[in-house]
């Protein structure tokens, strides 16, 4: 029996008893951790408490790049001392962030690479299992980068796209092909800097050569290639993972799912795919809808297959064809604590190695199926795109050998939030302009009379080190109350598909002028946009904004900011770098591996705006980060001379009682 007075803590090793609510606002991933105490299973919240990040490398103050180090310099006194070989603390921490934007663009842009390598196989003929599915997409992809497609055949624009959009990775002169895509004044710009990414193989390269030791020691200098590697991602790989996505796998419109632990079903052998290429997860769709595999499931004595996803290959899937979400990357561990997980079968990305533990405990296959990802003590079932059954139809069996031969006690939470998903670029084009004049016309007019204030990205990870799901769900709420129209995408979105943020009922919290706009239009005050890839759906829509006119001529003019208040990963690094060099104003959360003061600081934080860039900014908390995004919007509406506007538009003093806001 569990002791009244330790019910809802988790008592540290030591001594400290924790209470649940500091360490998550989930409900489902706090009844897990819960019965994960009971049952002695540790999870990363349990490691986060009892190992301390350190101080120095929190703000990048050391330096391993060679073995006359470590190096450690003195984040109190950052101009104290020099490493061995003489490099500055700005040389240091500039270095240090450079790689992270190299590791995290090197992540998207690879993953890009995969699905422009099954788009080649499926154009040549040489595959048979997966098809172009959305050739409007095709169409409109090509042609946007200047691919001829009037009166031709699907094979032969599908095969010039690929041609050119190879020279994303390969091209070693010239710009990547989307540079077509980015505002004329932005460009040129980015021209004016030497920062126009040529292809993500040499930029990635050229970044990891110039941070080696003894190579490039100005920060200004490895900023500029570190932008050029950014925007590789964004407006290169990211991109491509995006759109090829949508020309294979069909482009999302607006879908009611449910999210959270309560979609797992104790009767049904349930399967969790987790990672972040939507491949894997196609091929898995068609197996459990397999007949055999479905009479084989209920020959073992279960009511049928469960598919469902988490973190981002889990979001795509979501959009584009309703399949349920269990939970963003800190439930991804609290998840198996249900003990009704049949198979995990992970592919690449933010994929804890503790996951390894926590499925041995309860009897469930841990399947890795990339090859650039296995883990040691994860069972290996290498995926072919050639014949993917091969590798799904036999995971399905394992998983429905796991449901016979269950011992694990079960607890599931019981706990689903319904919501919309799937805001691609192109719905929301439709939405707002119907059918037939598909514009983003009346969001520009709708920001310009001041119904909406200004445009928010929040996106990102969440991260033990904060209070989970806590972070993101307020700062969507203080942004929305104040007319701030919130763009989202990766495990931020599944935290407000939890909070039940993605209906349009939620427009009920919004300021009176957001409010107004998703009733007239039916939509939420929250869209969701897809994974971490899908980001680069947010540099579309931000450019269809400048072209649409009257907010200016490049990105940075446009009254929006973004934000990814929980991150973790160096991929969310690159993405937020990617948006200051397009020249969005970007907010993170946790902490920042930059001293304040610095030289380097200083840059990040100021000095880019003023080459026309963005800026980033930073604040663990929610409400001093809406306010900073808020006063950023209000500062481009006064730039833009729309501010005045939304004084009159807004709002009478009993509305402004009602909201309740400042
Ligand atoms: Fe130290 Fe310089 Fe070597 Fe870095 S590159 S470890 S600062 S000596
Ligand atoms: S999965 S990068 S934890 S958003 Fe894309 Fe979530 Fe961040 Fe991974």
């Amino acid at each position: 029996m569990e002791d009244k007075k330790t019910e809802k803590t988790v008592e540290k090793k030591e001594t400290k008893a924790v209470n649940l609510k500091d360490i998550t606002i989930c409900e489902a991933t706090a009844q897990m951790l819960q019965k994960a105490k009971r049952d002695g299973v540790e999870t990363a919240f349990d490691r986060a408490l009892s190992m301390k990040a350190c101080p120095i490398g929190a703000d990048s103050a050391c330096c391993k790049h060679c073995a006359m180090g470590p190096c450690r310099l003195n984040p109190k006194n950052p101009y104290e001392k020099v490493g061995v070989c003489g490099a500055t603390i700005d040389t240091i921490m500039a270095r240090n962030f450079a790689r992270m934007v190299a590791s995290g663009s090197a992540a998207h842009t690879d993953h890009g690479m995969s699905m422009l390598d099954l788009f080649r196989e499926v154009v040549n003929g040489h595959i048979h299992d997966y098809k172009i599915k959305d050739t409007q997409k095709l169409e409109e992809v090509a042609a946007s980068i200047g691919i001829e497609v009037e009166g031709r055949s699907v094979k032969d624009i599908a095969t010039d796209l690929y041609k050119e959009l190879e020279r994303t990775y390969t091209q070693v002169e010239g710009e990547i092909p989307f540079a077509k895509r980015v505002p004329a004044k932005t460009l040129e710009t980015w021209r004016k800097h030497g920062i126009v990414p040529r292809g993500s193989m040499r930029e990635i390269m050229e970044l990891m050569h110039r941070t080696h030791m003894g190579v490039d020691q100005h920060y200004e200098n490895i900023t500029k290639q570190c932008s050029r590697t950014a925007l590789a991602d964004g407006w290169g790989g990211s991109m491509v993972a995006t759109e090829i996505s949508d020309i294979l796998f069909g482009t999302p419109t607006p879908v009611s799912v449910e999210v959270n632990m309560g979609v797992l079903k104790e009767d049904h052998v349930n399967i969790i795919i987790h990672g972040h290429e939507p491949n894997l997860f196609e091929s898995m769709l068609v197996s459990v809808n397999e007949p055999t595999l479905i009479k084989a499931a209920k020959a073992a004595g279960a009511k049928g297959i469960n598919l469902v996803g988490m973190c981002c290959s889990g979001a795509e899937m979501m959009s584009r064809h309703g399949v349920p979400h269990a939970g963003n990357f800190m439930s991804t561990e609290a998840v198996l604590v249900t003990g009704a997980v049949d198979a995990m079968c992970v592919d690449v990305q933010c994929i804890k190695q503790g996951l390894v533990k926590v499925a041995d405990c309860y009897g469930t296959p841990l399947f890795t199926t990339n090859p650039r990802c296995h883990i040691e003590g994860a069972t290996h079932v290498e995926f072919n795109e050639h014949k993917p059954g091969e590798c799904t139809d036999e995971m399905v069996i394992r998983a429905i050998t796991r449901f016979k031969n269950r011992t694990a006690a079960v607890e599931i939470p019981n706990i689903r939030n319904i919501g919309i998903h799937g805001f691609s670029h192109e719905y929301i084009n439709y939405m707002l302009g119907g059918t037939f004049r598909g514009s983003y016309t009346p969001l520009n007019d709708n920001i310009i009379n001041g119904r909406i204030r200004g445009v928010a990205g929040v996106v990102g990870c969440t991260n033990p080190r904060v209070k989970h799901d806590w972070v993101h769900t307020e700062l969507v709420k203080e942004l929305i109350k104040n007319d701030v129209l919130v763009l989202q995408t990766g495990c931020s979105q599944i935290t407000l598909a939890k909070a039940g943020m993605m209906t349009p009922e939620a427009a009920h919290i919004a300021g009176p002028g957001l409010r107004e706009v998703c009733e007239t239009v039916g939509m939420p005050p929250v869209l969701g946009m897809g994974s971490c890839v899908d980001n680069s759906r947010i540099l579309v829509a931000a450019s269809e904004m400048v072209r649409v006119g009257g907010l200016g001529n490049s990105i940075a003019d446009l009254p929006v900011a973004g934000a990814a208040p929980e991150w973790m990963s160096e991929k969310a690094i690159s993405i937020g770098h990617y948006f200051v060099a397009s020249g969005v104003y970007t907010v993170f959360g946790v902490t920042f591996p930059v001293i304040k003061e610095t030289k380097f600081h200083k840059l990040l934080f100021e000095e880019l705006e003023s080459q026309g860039l963005g800026k980033w900014g930073f604040s663990p908390d929610p409400y001093e980060m809406a306010r900073m995004m808020i006063a950023h919007i209000d500062k481009k509406r006064k730039q833009l001379g729309i501010d005045k506007a939304r004084e009159r538009t807004l709002v009478d003093m009993a509305d402004r009682r009602a909201m309740d806001v400042a």
